[in-house]
């Protein structure tokens, strides 16, 4: 059954794909377009044309599993042949578009000559995700449909729009039924019919007549911080400069020539195993796919600070009502406040509407009574990270909350083993680990007990999806995958200190790489005094020393760095001195660090700290590392994440910088899995 099939409805011939699950553009759907049209040519009955989608969306692109291989189909015909031949129809196109019409999809729909939409649908070109550029006519058509101030924004972020805004900017010529796509398109396209002339994309100038040549610097400048270390955006704003300075003809080429080195590049083949990493992560591999996914039609969570609230808000936001628990009103008042607040700036930057702030808030039942959990399919526990009290929640949920419902705890580093043994239900027991802030962060660290169940598991993976998170899979250790890694960068950056390389240029080293903070800013934010407690401070230990001297963090104006009113950051002479002063008095203080050493030994034993992970079954493959630290750590994205990095990097050479500087960190155990592949020269991927 070819994939592209066509009927008529009387004189309008529509095009009807059907390659699921997101009708790429592969090989078959390229040529069956191709063909769709030339019948159409070729028969005077035909008026016009529709061209539609079956399944859950128009055209989502080119088949990116095509990208990085051999071409399959040599001799199928390109993507810019299927546009060109739609374009130069003679008979008005009109696609009618549902779901996402993105990257290649809204190509040829800009190849069309007229585009129609359901409300629901969203349009885009996020090939920038991928590393890459539209590479069929994208940059070169879609100014001339929508010009360039809202051209820049779609090709350089690579976000979708909704089809009214499309509707808005001249991207979609009529919003049509819900329900009556194909009805509703098949009408447009007749009162089409008998036009003197059809608007073509590529010919038209009067979108970026008069663009301001000054307004692409204006758009660099202003996103120089979100774009920075991306290759790809930078070339999307030099492709659209070129469609308002080169006519179509030069401008197609331009932008292939643009396209071609980003789809060769590293950038692209990072961003590309993401993309499949991420939707790799939501599987569990030894659980069957038929596994029950419970319902989760209520919420609780037990905790109203700020992890409390921002796993509360993940839920509101999806429409799930939440019972959240505090020991006492003033707390718990206090967290009603800070969504709300949460939500109205949210509302005030346009993100959200005033009406879906009160939607959001009329879900959220607040409480001092444990007991009002009872009826809630799943409860959240982000109380203190002692197990003892945890422990003591469980005890407590366990006696209250009704039989299959999910008991998950917030924590980032105990053991849930431990605490699923406090209950009677440790099949119900599970980590649902959120990073701050939990309203924010993509990245969920679904924590799995020895006795968690599969259908717990599986509930959570699909809750997670529900909720806009990425999921990553971790069993039971100090840490699980993500913490326990960090832990072995923060220790190198601590030791760094004792050498007398200040903080300052140990971040900056990280920031370079492409991290939004380094290890010291970091520390300063999350508090230094994670852990601390006056008993056990140790007066060897500059963090210790600076809590001692409530230089606390952030929270109270200083830490590792001096902060103002509005959390500027400046280097702070005092620690500067102080941590001198250890160096020298411990007589560890060195003059020959270079910026690479620094880098190595950050990088390096975060790498082994995986591969150990990986042995030891903590983490179900390297992949999940990669997407954990891009989603939940700030690894650029555009270097694949930790073990796509360092198989890029070579993993000979993170065997060889360990081995180098092995006195470094005394306790030091190579991975085995790490040494093996990097004997066979092979990497994580
Ligand atoms: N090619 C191949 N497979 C794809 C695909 C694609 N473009 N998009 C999705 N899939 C697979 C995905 O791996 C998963 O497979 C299944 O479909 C469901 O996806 C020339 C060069 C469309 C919004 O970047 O954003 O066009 O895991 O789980 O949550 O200029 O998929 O089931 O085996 O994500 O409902 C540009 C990427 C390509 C769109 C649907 N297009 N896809 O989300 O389902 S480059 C994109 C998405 C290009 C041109 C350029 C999302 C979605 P499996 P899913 P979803």
């Amino acid at each position: 059954m070819s994939v592209i099939t066509t009927h008529r409805e009387g004189e309008v011939l529509v095009v009807v794909s059907d390659n699921p699950p997101v009708n790429a553009l592969g090989a078959a759907v390229r040529d069956g377009l191709v063909a769709a049209m030339k019948e159409a040519a070729g028969d005077d009955g035909v008026k016009a044309v529709v061209i539609r989608c079956d399944g859950r969306t128009f055209f989502a692109g080119a088949d990116i599993t095509e990208f990085g291989n051999p071409n399959p189909n040599p001799n199928a015909v390109d993507l810019n042949t299927v546009i060109n031949t739609i374009e130069a129809s003679a008979k008005p196109v009109v696609a009618a578009i549902h779901g996402t019409a993105l990257g290649g999809g809204l190509e040829v729909a800009l190849g069309c000559h007229y585009r129609v939409a359901v409300p629901s649908a969203k349009l885009g070109l996020p090939e920038v995700k991928l590393g890459l550029i539209p590479g069929a006519g994208g940059t070169q058509r879609l100014p001339r449909v929508v010009g360039v101030e809202a051209a820049l924004p779609m090709v350089t972020s690579g976000d979708p729009i909704p089809a009214k805004l499309g509707a808005t900017i001249g991207l979609i010529d009529e919003i049509v039924g819900e329900d009556s796509l194909e009805a509703d398109a098949v009408a447009f396209a007749r009162s089409v019919i008998g036009m003197e002339s059809h608007p073509v994309s590529s010919a038209r100038a009067d979108k970026i007549a008069g663009t301001d040549p000054g307004a692409f610097d204006a758009f660099r400048q202003a996103n120089a911080r979100r774009l920075r270390g991306f290759d790809a955006p930078e070339a999307a704003i030099k492709a659209v400069e070129i469609a308002t300075s080169h006519p179509f003809s030069e401008g197609l080429p331009m932008e292939r020539a643009l396209f071609e080195p980003l789809l060769a590049g590293t950038q692209s083949a990072a961003l590309r195993h993401l993309f499949f990493a991420e939707r790799a992560a939501n599987k569990i591999d030894d659980i069957p796919k038929d596994t029950p996914i419970l319902p989760i039609a209520k919420v609780g969570v037990i905790g109203a600070g700020t992890m409390g609230g921002g796993i509360t808000m993940n839920f509101l936001s999806a429409g799930i009502p939440v019972t959240m628990v505090e020991r006492e009103q003033a707390p718990l008042d206090r967290g009603v406040a800070t969504i709300r607040k949460n939500y109205e700036n949210t509302a005030a930057k346009g993100r959200i509407k005033p009406e879906q702030v009160e939607q959001a808030m009329g879900l959220l039942t607040p409480s001092l009574n444990l007991e009002d959990l009872a009826d809630c399919d799943l409860v959240i526990e982000a109380v203190f990270e002692l197990m003892e009290i945890k422990k003591d929640v469980f005890g407590k949920l366990d006696a209250i909350c009704k039989p299959g419902a999910i008991l998950a705890t917030n924590t980032s580093y105990l053991d849930v083993n431990e605490i699923a043994a406090s209950t009677s239900r440790p099949e119900a027991v599970l980590g649902l680990h959120f990073f701050s802030p939990a309203n924010v962060m993509r990245m969920l660290e679904v924590v799995r007990g020895a006795k968690t169940g599969a259908s717990a598991l599986a509930t959570s993976m699909k809750l997670a999806k529900t909720i806009g998170k990425v999921a990553v899979v971790a069993g039971v250790c100090h840490g699980f995958i993500g913490n326990r890694i960090l832990a072995a960068r923060q220790t190198q950056g601590e030791a760094m200190l004792m050498e007398g390389i200040l903080p300052a240029r140990v971040d900056k080293v990280l920031t370079d790489f492409g991290f939004p903070m380094g290890p010291f800013q970091m520390a300063d934010l999350a508090g230094l005094d994670i852990g601390w407690t006056k008993e056990t401070s140790d007066p060897t230990r500059v963090r210790d020393v600076l809590v001692e001297r409530d230089r606390r963090g952030q929270k109270t104006g200083a830490g590792f760095y001096d902060y103002a009113a509005d959390r500027t950051r400046t280097e702070s002479e005092e620690v500067n001195a102080l941590i001198l002063e250890f160096a020298d008095k411990a007589g560890t203080r060195r003059n020959d660090v270079t910026d690479e050493e620094i880098l190595e030994r950050l990088l390096y034993p975060m790498i082994n700290e995986a591969g150990l992970i990986l042995e030891e079954g903590i983490a179900q493959r390297a992949s999940d590392i990669d997407v954990m630290y891009v989603h939940g750590y700030g690894w650029p994205s555009y270097t694949g994440g930790p073990m796509f990095w360092a198989s890029t990097t070579g993993l000979g050479k993170v065997v060889a910088g360990l081995e180098k500087h092995a006195d470094k960190w005394p306790d030091l155990k190579i991975s085995t899995l790490l040494k093996d592949k990097a004997a066979k020269g092979e990497g994580f991927a």
